[in-house]
């Protein structure tokens, strides 16, 4: 099949990206369409910036089949869901090449800390540049919402709200900014308390979860709620406004996922005990509050001046591996071809 005019000159089918995890403070959990990602809530996150996702994404005219590679293997699973997001773009195009892939994550893969988000927003923006594609924001967040939901919001920077959306075919389910991340420089302490790969899926743990967790209703019920509070805190940089309704969601998605059957718990040990640290060291009047997603990695927002003590009181609970740390940052943008190791 032959490139529309808007794809670039033959051989030039090229591209690379960045994008960073975003955490939500306000959760994601549960489809209303699981083939469009189309969430039952909307969610609010802040997209980071030292922790990076870069993909290099080259079309090959002629070329029959995708070649896949993330942090230099590949993997069927991976390739499966790459494919799958290579297939839209490849729709928009109206191109039928291969592409090569070649993805690098610069934290650990596949463990609660939103690789799924990073990747398939670079993914997107790659791509998208690669076919020429000219998408907007709103464009780029739906396609990367159908590879990943919580993609939607790492295409955009700073504070983000993922709308839930009312249409069936999901045009109204994107991501879009809400404040600058240097208009409230806020700082993130990520405590790695294990490298390994999760059990359950975040996909297979929302079905599971609406299908079984008595919660389910309730969860939705209460949802609007809890993102009008983060929005007017947001809006108004009011930190333990912030803090209260993220503890909040986080501890209430959770409680919604350890209900369902055979119950979903992605804390251990360590994951708990930082949640107590956290919770001190607010009490001592630190402004710090934790989230913890699909996964046992403790995060502890905080304001600046606050992280060195953070880091430090995090480091010190036992089970935690690492403690990394990162500022809010841009949403995809393009990077030179060749800048995956820099
Ligand atoms: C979030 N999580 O809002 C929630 C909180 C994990 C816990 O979005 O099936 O990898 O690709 O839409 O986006 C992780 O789920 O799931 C997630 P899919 P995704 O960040």
């Amino acid at each position: 099949m032959n490139p529309e005019p808007h794809a670039v000159a033959l051989g030039e089918y090229h591209a690379a990206a960045q994008a960073q995890p975003n955490i939500a403070l306000v959760k994601y959990w549960g489809k209303r369409d699981a083939e469009l990602n189309l969430p039952v809530v909307g969610s609010i996150s802040i997209t980071l910036d030292s922790l990076w996702t870069r993909t290099e994404v080259r079309f090959v005219p002629g070329a029959v089949q995708d070649r896949v590679s993330l942090n230099g293997r590949s993997d069927e699973s991976v390739t499966k869901r790459v494919v799958a997001c290579l297939d839209l773009l490849r729709q928009r195009a109206h191109i039928d090449w291969g592409a090569v892939v070649d993805s690098r994550n610069n934290f650990p893969t596949a463990a609660g800390l939103a690789s799924s988000a990073s990747g398939f927003a670079a993914l997107v923006y790659a791509g998208g540049r690669a076919l020429g594609l000219e998408l907007s924001e709103a464009e780029l967040s739906i396609l990367a919402r159908r590879c990943s939901g919580s993609a939607a919001r790492s295409v955009l920077g700073g504070y983000v709200e993922w709308t839930r959306g009312q249409l069936a075919d999901g045009s109204d389910s994107a991501a879009h900014p809400m404040l600058a991340a240097d208009a409230w420089p806020l700082r993130v302490a990520v405590a790695i308390t294990s490298t390994a790969a999760k059990q359950v899926g975040s996909s297979e743990g929302m079905r599971r979860t609406a299908q079984t967790s008595p919660f389910q209703a309730a969860w939705i019920a209460t949802q609007e709620t809890d993102l009008a509070a983060a929005r007017s805190a947001i809006l108004t940089c009011d930190f333990d406004a912030l803090a209260l309704v993220s503890e909040h969601s986080c501890l209430k998605m959770h409680a919604l996922a350890m209900a369902a059957q055979p119950g979903l718990l992605y804390w251990n040990g360590a994951t708990v005990e930082c949640m107590h640290r956290v919770r001190t060291l607010r009490q001592q009047g630190l402004p710090v509050f934790f989230t913890v997603d699909a996964g046992p990695q403790l995060k502890a927002v905080c304001a600046p001046s606050a992280i060195e003590k953070v880091k430090a009181a995090l480091r010190e609970v036992p089970g935690v591996l690492d403690v990394l740390d990162s500022g809010l940052g841009a949403g995809a943008h393009a990077i030179a071809l060749g800048a995956l190791e820099a």
